[in-house]
């Protein structure tokens, strides 16, 4: 692939003035299926160079540089003791830089990434892209199955919650009720293939109009499992890659979009390419979307 311009191109140091920083977060403590999400920062950061920077839809070549701020410290880590760490450092990633991509680990650094963004949550938006809730209780501790409960529990509205992708027989009752009653915006999958993914992503951006921030979580277990075999918590009947990808474009074109994350992605669950390949793009969608920015 010699003279093949790809994301690898984009990555520089963190002395450099970039618009976009990565920061890694290879968390994998407290996942409620045991597995090795903390492999997914070096993963993704070795597929780089197999995506390319040309766009044929746009007809334009990516050209934002990353600074790779490079792994967050919490090896061995619990969830609680990695939760002030990932924030501080994804706070001053955003000091920094306009946009922010976090790759975790499991779902649980959400929590501390939208704490990251340093600001008054009635004021911070968080759409997800998400097979899952994420609203078991925390009575029991904190897990990747419920960073979304324990946001609302430190005061993040619903009314600045949206959830885009639900899956059907991987949720209880009990937490879409909560869900609602709280105010978040519920999109489920059945419903984005009724009225496609392009609308529904409006309709989020519209639910969280009033926030002057945003935080985006893309859960990778939204993808439909034989397109994403790579995450514990995908099923077959999930999100088409192709939506995932242009919600995570559109998306990402929002100048309110501060951070970007995308976790649960599990390297070994894999045998073959498809998902690092997946999560590699995701990073191209990113900056497709910030390179519209107005
Ligand atoms: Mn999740």
């Amino acid at each position: 692939m010699a003279g093949w311009p790809n994301l690898s191109d984009l990555i520089v140091g963190i002395e450099t003035k970039a618009p976009v920083g990565l920061v890694g977060a290879p968390l994998a403590a407290g996942s409620v299926t045991a597995g090795q999400c903390d492999l997914a920062p070096a993963m993704l950061r070795q597929t780089l160079r197999r995506i390319g920077r040309y766009d044929v839809e746009t007809q334009q070549e990516l050209d934002s540089d990353i600074a790779d701020r490079g792994d967050v410290e919490i090896a061995g880590l619990s969830i609680e003791e990695a939760t002030p760490l990932i924030a501080k450092a994804v706070r001053y990633s955003v000091s920094l830089h306009e946009l922010t991509l976090l790759v975790g680990g499991n779902n649980a650094v959400t929590r501390p990434g939208v704490h990251g963004l340093g600001m008054s949550l009635d004021k911070v938006g968080l759409i997800t892209l998400d097979a899952h809730f994420d609203m078991r209780e925390t009575r029991e501790g904190l897990s990747n199955g419920n960073p979304v409960r324990a946001l609302i529990e430190d005061g993040l509205p619903g009314r600045n919650i949206a959830q885009i992708g639900l899956a059907s027989f991987a949720n209880s009752r009990k937490m879409h009720d909560d869900a609602l009653a709280a105010g978040n915006l519920v999109v489920t999958v059945e419903e984005v293939r009724r009225h496609a993914i392009r609308p529904v992503v409006e309709r989020a951006l519209k639910h969280v109009a009033h926030c002057d921030a945003l935080f985006v979580d893309c859960d990778i277990d939204v993808i439909d499992r034989s397109q994403f075999p790579g995450a514990p918590g995908a099923r077959p009947g999930g999100m088409a890659a192709h939506d995932f990808f242009a919600a995570v474009r559109r998306l990402a074109a929002d100048p309110r979009v501060r951070v970007i994350d995308l976790t649960e992605w599990d390297p070994p669950l894999d045998q073959t390419d498809l998902s690092a390949l997946t999560a590699a793009r995701w990073v191209a969608e990113c900056l497709a979307g910030f390179e519209q920015r107005p």
